[in-house]
């Protein structure tokens, strides 16, 4: 029988703008670290490598770059932290990671341009490493507005926004916890760190390897993202 390897494990935050992804990995560190649990927080866009400092060039529209281009550039960011994140995990690391690849094809997709479909979008990310749980914090855009207006960014804009949401919800599988991102932020948290404890437990106990995008990415698509995992 192959020896089973105690590892790291990879959580992925995805979710609306301003529902709470950067707060919530934070205080999620931060509890798993106090709990004794070797963890780190990560975020892509990565905007700390070279081609990290291109998309924020982009997002901050102080470039414009084509939008094929920029897709495969924030694509580009997560393979250039691949060897990196795999090799953290393996050493037993627990990673927190504030977006991945669903807002790459969610936020491309919801362009609706020619040629750039959802399939189209997947490609690029197919093959990376698969995170063991996506936490999807929801929230429609008139909750996201009541936290208060967009900032500068390129696409905080209420009309794109619920076309990402649309994006989001075509794309859950049987790795995402939705969470309702309404509530308050303790609440939050708190059902958060009993979903990490059960995550970071079973890769602890070394029986499940790594997987890859997008194997079986679709085996929850279907119902509303409001009736699962509440
Ligand atoms: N993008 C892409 O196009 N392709 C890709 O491949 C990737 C990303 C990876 C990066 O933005 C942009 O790049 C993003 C997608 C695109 N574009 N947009 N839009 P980012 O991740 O750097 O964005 P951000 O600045 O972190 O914003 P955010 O992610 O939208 O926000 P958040 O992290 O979800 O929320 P937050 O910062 O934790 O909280 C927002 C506010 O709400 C803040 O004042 C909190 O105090 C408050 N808050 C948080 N939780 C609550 C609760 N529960 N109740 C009340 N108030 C709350
Ligand atoms: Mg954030």
């Amino acid at each position: 029988m192959a020896q089973q390897q105690a590892r790291g494990a990879f959580i992925v935050f995805e979710g609306a703008d301003r529902a709470g992804k950067s707060t919530q990995c934070q205080m999620l560190v931060e509890h798993l670290q106090a709990q004794g649990v070797a963890a780190e927080l990560w975020r892509f866009p990565d905007r700390t490598t070279p081609i990290g400092k291109m998309i924020n060039s982009y997002l901050t529209s102080q470039s414009d770059i084509d939008d094929a281009a920029v897709h495969l550039l924030f694509s580009a960011n997560r393979w250039e932290k691949r060897e990196e994140l795999l090799r953290k995990l393996h050493e037993g690391t627990t990673l927190v990671v504030d977006r991945y690849a669903y807002s790459g094809v969610a936020f491309t997709a919801a362009k609706g341009l020619p040629g750039l479909d959802r399939a189209w979008c997947m490609a690029p990310d197919a093959g990376l490493p698969a995170p063991d749980a996506v936490f999807f914090l929801c929230l429609t855009v008139e909750q996201a507005a009541a936290r208060g207006g967009y900032g500068e960014e390129r696409y905080e804009k209420d009309e794109f926004q619920r076309k990402v949401l649309d994006q989001f919800h075509a794309m859950r599988g049987s790795s995402w916890r939705v969470v309702d991102a309404s509530q308050s932020i303790d609440a939050i948290q708190q059902q958060l760190r009993e979903q990490a404890a059960a995550v970071v437990a079973r890769c602890q106990r070394g029986t499940s390897p790594v997987g890859k995008l997008w194997e079986g990415a679709q085996a929850g698509a279907g119902a509303p993202l409001s009736e699962i995992n509440q």
